[in-house]
């Protein structure tokens, strides 16, 4: 999969090389490359923001510099009207705190594509025509991390590489326990211990260190259910 991410702070994106993602780029399933989105400006002090039409708070990103990278990382428009929606077209990313939530499912469809592009805005956000202009290029999504304010996409973009980059045949180490994420999906993990099965007069409860593997498989998704319902009573909820 390629990933090319535009950001005013680049640097953000230097610690993808010492995490998990970081062995999926060297062993070549994993092709992220990051963008200055000041290398798209041709004036002086490389300016990328400007006040907002109409009036109101703080700044608004440009619409020229996006546009110039765009462009060059997602491909010139296509003679082909239809050709934004192929199957070669990216998917265009933009973080925004009025998009769709990220979710594990999100993380999934993400995860069959072979090119995302991840434009991270800052300031009071993106010029509203470049998500139009987008569409021109790629399939276009306004995604939201949660409901919460950043400053800015760079974090979120992060996370939505994480997940979305572990879900890539090869990344994570033990495929096992992507099966058994699908298992249980819709409720919270169960509590995980590790030995000493005594510490600071704490024990591990007893079952699991019974060799009954039915017990175990019993005890372990009662958990699952009950911390569930205390911790995420929205997620037994069937609509929601
Ligand atoms: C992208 C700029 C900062 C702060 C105005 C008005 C918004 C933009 N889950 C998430 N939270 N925030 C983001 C996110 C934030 C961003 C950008 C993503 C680009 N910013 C910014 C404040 C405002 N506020 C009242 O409603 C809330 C706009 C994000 C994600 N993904």
């Amino acid at each position: 999969m390629r990933i090319d991410v535009v950001s005013i702070f680049p640097a953000f994106f230097d610690v993808l090389d010492v995490s998990l993602l970081g062995k999926a780029r060297s062993a070549g399933i994993l092709d992220v490359r990051v963008h200055d989105l000041r290398d798209w400006t041709h004036d002086r002090h490389r300016t990328v923001d400007d006040t907002p039409y109409g009036g109101g708070a703080g700044m608004v990103m440009k619409p020229e510099p996006w546009g110039l990278a765009l462009d060059e990382i997602a491909g010139p428009p296509a003679p082909d009207a239809a050709a934004p929606d192929g199957p070669d077209a990216p998917i265009i990313i933009f973080p925004s705190p009025a998009g769709e939530v990220f979710t594990q499912a999100t993380a999934r469809e993400l995860s069959g594509a072979s090119h995302l592009v991840f434009g991270c805005g800052r300031y009071e956000g993106i010029d509203e025509r470049v998500f139009e202009y987008a569409k021109t290029l790629g399939s276009v999504r306004l995604v939201s991390l949660g409901d919460y304010v950043l400053n800015g996409g760079e974090v979120a973009v992060m996370a939505m590489i994480e997940a979305v980059g572990r879900l890539l045949p090869g990344v994570v180490g033990n495929p096992e326990s992507l099966v058994e994420e699908s298992h249980e999906e819709g409720l919270l993990e169960y509590p995980s211990y590790t030995k000493p099965s005594t510490w600071r007069g704490r024990d591990v409860p007893e079952v699991l260190l019974s060799g009954n593997h039915g017990a175990i498989a019993a005890w372990r998704h009662e958990q699952q259910v009950e911390r569930t319902r205390v911790r995420r009573p929205d997620l037994l909820r069937e609509t929601d």
